[in-house]
């Protein structure tokens, strides 16, 4: 059975997960807007890849013993000026992300939950790949001022992106 603790930073951090989706999906509808439908398949698969986390952490609480709580879901912005902008404030919440996972696997170990802990280095893997790919996005984006033929380029590159749930965890 799971410490009341644990379950409470878990469920908070099931909200962050879902806001994240609910993040990536208002970006996602910003770049179908601006005729952008290779940046907005980008961020879907990245929605479904927070729906997993969310996910993940949901069965493991159940299994667990504990109770998920769900809790209202903040309003994600809407409007961005740039493309960069979007990329930068992405890489940015990716490294919140990381910082509140650690802030969980802190208090597994304080509680003494191995279980737990064990649990939680997958997110910790995990996020390595999160901001590593939001950063590597950004660098490119730079590398073109953001703009121009570049764009085109880019946008063709990440209509490729799909989201395949990891089988062996
Ligand atoms: Fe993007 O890693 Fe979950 O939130």
């Amino acid at each position: 059975m799971i410490s009341k603790r644990l379950q409470d930073a878990i469920n908070a951090q099931i909200n962050k997960e879902l806001f994240s989706e609910y993040l990536y999906l208002s970006m996602a509808a910003y770049f179908e807007s601006v005729n952008l439908p290779g940046f907005a398949n980008f961020m879907k698969m990245q929605v479904l890849e927070e729906r997993f986390h969310a996910m993940k952490f949901f069965e493991y609480l159940a299994e667990r013993g504990g109770r998920v709580y769900l809790e209202q879901i903040n309003k994600p912005e809407i409007e961005f000026s740039s493309i960069i902008e979007i990329f930068e404030k992405s890489y940015k919440h990716e490294q919140f992300i990381s910082k509140s996972i650690y802030e969980l696997m802190d208090i597994a170990i304080e509680e003494k939950d191995h279980a737990t802990k064990s649990f939680l280095n997958w997110y910790v893997d995990e996020q390595v790949e999160e901001e590593a790919t939001m950063d590597a996005i950004l660098n490119k984006l730079k590398m073109i001022d953001g703009k121009g033929q570049g764009i085109l380029m880019m946008d063709n590159e990440l209509a490729q992106r799909a989201f395949t749930p990891p089988t062996n965890n």
